[in-house]
């Protein structure tokens, strides 16, 4: 095991649909190949990952609530309610860790509405466009920037 306290991955409304849902927009994987790449990836890094995925903004608010104290960094697809939510975005900072936003599609390429983001002014990172891909790229980013914040000084 690494140093690094647990990753909370967090995905919204209506990625439980992934693999069948737009599979032109979002492919063909499904929530449970994603949560298994990204698990695979954080086992190579000693690193434990906890996932949650709800349609419901209530839900996702108590999940960030409960994991106050308890995680290094969250990874989240905050899906519709990216562009919707302040709640959740209020929820987000609560835990005061790294935040990456992912996006499996390019956002900014799609209907106007989309390219507005709550969480983004309050993400240490944002990942659009690279597919499921993206979630791995997210862990990587925050396995490496965690990582650093252990290094003691020589
Ligand atoms: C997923 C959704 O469900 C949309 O509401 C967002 C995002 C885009 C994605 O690309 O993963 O607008």
């Amino acid at each position: 095991m690494s140093d690094i306290g647990p990753i909370l991955l967090l995905n919204g409304p209506n990625l439980n649909m992934l693999g069948v849902r737009q599979p032109e927009v979002y492919g063909r994987e499904t929530l449970s190949d994603v949560v298994a790449l990204v698990g695979e990836t954080a086992a190579r890094h000693g690193v434990q990952i906890v996932d949650f995925q709800s349609n419901s903004e209530e839900a996702l608010i108590n999940r960030l609530h409960e994991s106050l104290g308890n995680i290094a960094g969250i990874i989240i697809n905050p899906a519709g309610f990216t562009h919707t939510s302040v709640a959740l975005r209020d929820a987000l900072v609560i835990p005061d860790v790294p935040i990456v936003e992912v996006h499996i599609s390019n956002v900014h390429a799609r209907e106007e509405f989309r390219r507005h983001s709550y969480v983004s002014p309050i993400a240490t990172a944002v990942v659009a466009g690279m597919g499921t891909f993206g979630y791995v790229a997210a862990l990587e980013f925050l396995v490496r920037l965690l990582g650093s914040q252990d290094e003691v000084a020589p």
